[in-house]
């Protein structure tokens, strides 16, 4: 039986439900709405498009956006669903939409519709904010029985008029566990990349399984979305949650049954739990059932040194903190990051002690708040960071919906033109504004790239004391001649250990 929905002909009925996640081929939110959608009895394709490469992000061929095109013509879903996760890509994502929209109801979720439903609503007929499982159900059971998705919570729509409504939000999941673990290389799966659309789970010949044994974090940093989406669920219950330590071990027992190449597990959580209770029983049956490297996600107010020693005995290899500015000024009064210099330090010393493998420090510098003193403060602290270490250098990024953006404008670093501009700029751009930031905009400042660059010398073995030496002098048009020399160095070394590093993972090299 046919009825028509939003000008469209829909199958009732229709139990076929397309899910496309965009540069993402782990996507994580899409694989619990995928067992949540097929709990429900419904049939439902995932469609990976294309590899995440936050570097050089690739635009899609004609190509492939009529394989993807086709294969939704194919599939008559009842709708499809795209996982918006960032603003970063959605010059893609609107680009395909534009077509594929007249297929079948489009549906968005994901961090970026949540933040932002009624700009969406230009593009979808249905927005799902928030946790999507038990939402996607419903309005997929709506959809199929032809009655009114109205009601629905998390969900948001254009009446009639044209007018957008926003529903409230439902009550955050309590249990993690009850949709079961993602699927990996099952069910119906398919990936267009390289002008083809081949039917696999693209995770599957991975060497690492990317994972998260938790929702949520508890910091209220301004240049991240958390906090944002925290405010979203307001009233609906514990933000911070964990899976069962059972349902995590069941997750990566099936990853190491199905994935014959798999060498490391990633725990995207964006804090790993530092849970006593939790961590005990974690590390006991990661050990016995698991026992591969992994790496997490940590940061200098939860780096308890006893849950750190018992995770390095594990298999912890890797731990990648985010401290962002050796500024106090910054980081309290521009990120809100609660930590002080010292509290940093100190959890720099619990994995130095602890020996864990690599640990790497990430910072976000040469953004509009920054000056040649907050750069200096950045560069002194990471000469006392407990060695060795590793850092990541950002740039800020500005990010759509983040408590950040208002802070600048008030403190006229940056203006709402300029925010609105970002956020519809090219792909390339945006993701070139995440890692290279303002080098170009900065140039002039020549002292804080100074401090930039002696801060980067910092991270090698045997090069942090020449930084030291030009850094005590100051700035000056000889010692940046030097500088470059040492960064010129530097960039060799960093190359080395990219490979090292690299040629250790796939070798199994790393003591776990
Ligand atoms: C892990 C992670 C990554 C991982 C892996 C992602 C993955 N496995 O899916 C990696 C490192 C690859 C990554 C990359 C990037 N990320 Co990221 N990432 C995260 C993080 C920490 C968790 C995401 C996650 O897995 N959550 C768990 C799952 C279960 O939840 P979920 O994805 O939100 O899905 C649920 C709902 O959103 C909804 N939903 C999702 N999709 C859909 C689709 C439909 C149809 C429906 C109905 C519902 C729905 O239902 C799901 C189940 O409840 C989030 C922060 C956060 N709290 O969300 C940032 C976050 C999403 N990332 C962010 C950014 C900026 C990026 C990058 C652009 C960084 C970069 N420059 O490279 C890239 C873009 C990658 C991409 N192609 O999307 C920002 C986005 C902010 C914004 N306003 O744009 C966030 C919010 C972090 C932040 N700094 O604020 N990321
Ligand atoms: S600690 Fe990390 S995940 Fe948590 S709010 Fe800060 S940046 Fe976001």
């Amino acid at each position: 039986m046919l009825y028509y929905q939003r000008g469209r002909v829909v199958n009732l009925n229709n139990k076929t439900i397309v899910l496309i996640a965009f540069y993402n081929t782990k996507a994580l939110g899409v694989r619990y709405l995928e067992n949540a959608l097929l709990s429900a009895g419904y049939d439902v394709r995932v469609v990976f498009f294309k590899a995440y490469n936050s570097l050089k992000p690739k635009y899609p061929t004609e190509l492939e956006l009529k394989l993807l095109y086709d294969f939704i013509k194919d599939a008559k879903p009842l709708f499809i669903g795209s996982s918006v996760m960032v603003s970063a890509y959605q010059e893609v994502v609107r680009k395909l939409n534009a077509d594929i929209r007249k297929l079948a109801p489009m549906v968005w979720g994901g961090v970026y519709a949540t933040l932002f439903p009624e700009k969406c609503l230009e593009f979808s007929d249905y927005v799902i904010r928030a946790e999507g499982e038990e939402t996607v159900i419903e309005l997929a059971a709506a959809l199929s029985a032809g009655t009114s998705p109205n009601d629905i919570k998390n969900l948001a729509y254009k009446d009639g008029d044209g007018k957008v409504i926003i529903n409230p939000i439902r009550p955050m999941l309590t249990d993690l566990d009850k949709f079961g673990i993602p699927r990996i290389g099952e069910g119906e799966k398919y990936y267009i990349d390289n002008d083809t659309i081949v039917k696999t789970d693209p995770q599957i010949s991975a060497f690492s399984y990317e994972m998260s044994a938790s929702r949520g974090c508890p910091f209220h940093c301004t240049y991240c979305c958390s906090v944002n989406i925290m405010r979203v669920n307001k009233g609906g219950g514990t933000y911070v949650r964990f899976r069962s330590v059972d349902n995590v071990i069941e997750e990566l027992k099936q990853a190491k049954r199905k994935m014959k190449k798999l060498v490391v597990v990633h725990f995207w959580d964006e804090i790993f739990s530092d849970d006593p209770a939790w961590v005990d029983e974690f590390v006991k049956r990661y050990k016995a059932e698991i026992n591969l490297p992994f790496e997490i996600w940590c940061h200098p107010l939860k780096t308890d040194p006893d849950t750190i020693r018992k995770l390095r005995k594990a298999g912890l290899y890797k731990a990648v903190m985010g401290i962002q500015s050796g500024s106090t000024a910054i980081r309290k009064d521009a990120f809100h990051r609660p930590e002080s210099n010292d509290d940093i330090l100190k959890s720099s010393r619990v994995l130095a002690d602890c020996r864990v493998p690599q640990v790497i420090y990430d910072l976000m510098v040469r953004h509009e708040f920054e000056t040649p003193e907050t750069m200096r403060e950045t560069y002194e602290l990471t000469q006392k960071i407990a060695r060795p270490f590793e850092l990541q250098m950002h740039g800020l990024d500005y990010l759509p919906g983040s408590d950040i953006i208002p802070i600048a404008i008030e403190r006229g670093l940056i203006t709402e033109e300029e925010v609105n501009r970002r956020m519809e700029a090219p792909m390339s751009e945006q993701f070139e504004k995440h890692w290279t930031a303002d080098k170009r905009a900065l140039s002039g400042r020549e002292e804080i790239n100074f401090w930039y660059d002696l801060t980067y010398i910092t991270q090698f073995e045997g090069l942090y004391k020449k930084a030291a030496q030009l850094a005590e002098k100051g700035y000056s048009p000889e010692a940046r001649a030097k500088l470059d020399k040492l960064v010129k160095n530097g960039q060799r070394r960093f190359k080395a250990r990219y490979w090292k590093n690299k040629a250790a993972i796939i070798l199994k090299g790393y003591p776990a």
